[in-house]
């Protein structure tokens, strides 16, 4: 029987998803995945593929390497020239300056206040500036522009389409402005992408936000997200939102352990019914770590982990918002390294000040990653996706797995030549 390449190798990386949890694996030798993976697509794979932490960065263009970022807010990206040349269109005078490179300074000083709440002030000017169909497009189109330059060939954005009607566009208008500005920048650049339409916690109107994005749903938006401050705003008070998702076959994603504990978690998966989380980050209070260096994995974090639950995780986001005092205590390391399916994302490029470069290449420094890695984060945020399965699975093949194979051939290449 012939297989088509792309089932076949899907298959494999299913079973590599199993066979390579562990970066112990990775820390002890040769792991069985990267075996499988050298032997059928990657013949020249040598000790390339031990080459880690700064000295893989300094070897390999991380910026150039198949990223797919998961989790980014469409009014936390903007670039601080066009929120100020937006404000001066739209005859906004709110903004603390208009200089872009005080205005950049001004976000992100007041990104890193260390709680959540204070993190999410700056988004009243950026917001402010995004009310009118042109500057709606204009944003959405740059996201696409600014995932190119970034090595990003999928991303999912979010955004609240609630709060775009100040002007009087209606949530529907929102939309459509924002998927023009997104396909346009797809044509242009080859950046694919999906809308995730994102309700507040503290609002009353998540159903509202759930119909609306099951309605856009074949014009380009692929799922719904709860969003907003955390504390005290449990996801379950939303239930009937994400049940109208549910029955509507549609995708959950919710931020939760970020501001909050498991409990916040375990609401999300099991009250709202999420296939992914946003964030995670305090899942790592459902573990205990013994003194033998093993961990103990409570209910909630053996679940997450048994049932491939994606985790979309934030690092200087995390920083900032307080969800982490250092890097050093960041779970994202703990987490991938027992086989979560840990993915990086941004957040907020503006507020955080980061790229998905950034984030790649300061959780390959500080993690100490490997080209196998590297590639093994990718495909687990492109098997994440809530793009239909088809389109992940060309993307993994055309994209992703070549990207990386070119980078071993190079890195191959260059160690024969000495
Ligand atoms: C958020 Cl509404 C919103 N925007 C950006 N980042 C966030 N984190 C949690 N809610
Ligand atoms: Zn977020």
């Amino acid at each position: 029987m012939r297989v088509a390449p792309a089932e076949y190798f899907g298959f494999l990386n299913e079973i590599k998803d199993v066979s390579l949890p562990s970066a112990h694996d990775f820390c002890a030798g040769v792991p069985a995945g990267t075996l499988l993976e050298t032997t059928i697509m990657n013949p020249t794979t040598t000790s390339t593929s031990m080459l880690r932490g700064k000295e893989l960065t300094r070897r390999v263009d991380i910026g150039a390497l198949p990223k797919v970022l998961l989790h980014e807010h469409l009014d936390g990206g903007l670039r601080p020239a066009t929120v100020i040349e937006l404000a001066a269109e739209l005859g906004y005078k709110g903004l603390p300056t208009t200089d872009p490179g005080d205005l950049a300074d001004w976000f992100h000083r007041g990104a890193q206040k260390g709680n959540l709440p204070e993190y999410l002030e700056g988004f009243e000017h950026t917001i402010a500036v995004m009310q009118t169909p042109e500057t709606l497009e204009r944003v959405a189109f740059e996201f696409i522009e600014d995932m190119h330059r970034d090595g990003v060939v999928y991303a999912e954005v979010r955004f609240a389409p609630v709060y775009h009607t100040a002007r009087g566009l209606t949530q529907e208008e929102v939309i459509r402005s924002v998927i023009r500005g997104l396909r346009r920048g797809e044509k242009t650049y080859g950046v694919e992408w999906g809308l995730i339409v994102c309700a507040m916690r503290h609002m009353k109107k998540s159903l509202e936000a759930a119909e609306l994005a099951i309605r856009s749903r074949d014009e380009g938006v692929v799922g719904f997200d709860l969003a907003g401050g955390e504390e005290g705003f449990p996801p379950k008070k939303h239930v009937d939102a994400f049940q109208a998702i549910e029955r509507a076959n549609f995708n959950i994603t919710i931020h939760a352990g970020e501001a909050f504990g498991p409990k916040s978690i375990w609401q999300a998966l099991q009250f709202c019914g999420a296939h992914r989380l946003g964030h995670a980050t305090r899942l790592r209070d459902d573990i205990e770590f013994l003194p033998d260096g093993t961990m103990k994995l409570g209910r909630l974090a053996q679940y997450i982990l048994d049932r491939r639950v994606p985790l979309e995780m934030c690092l200087l986001s995390n920083l900032h918002t307080g969800a982490c005092k250092d890097l050093e205590s960041h779970p994202f390391g703990v987490f991938f390294r027992r086989g979560f399916r840990v993915c990086l994302n941004t957040d907020d490029r503006l507020m955080s000040d980061t790229t998905m470069t950034k984030e790649t290449t300061l959780a390959t420094e500080h993690f100490d990653l490997s080209l196998n890695e590297l590639e093994k984060l990718s495909l687990n945020a492109m098997k994440s996706a809530f793009a239909h399965f088809d389109q992940r699975i060309r993307i993994i093949f055309d994209r992703i797995k070549p990207g990386f194979a070119a980078v071993r051939t190079r890195l191959a290449e260059e160690e024969r030549q000495g």
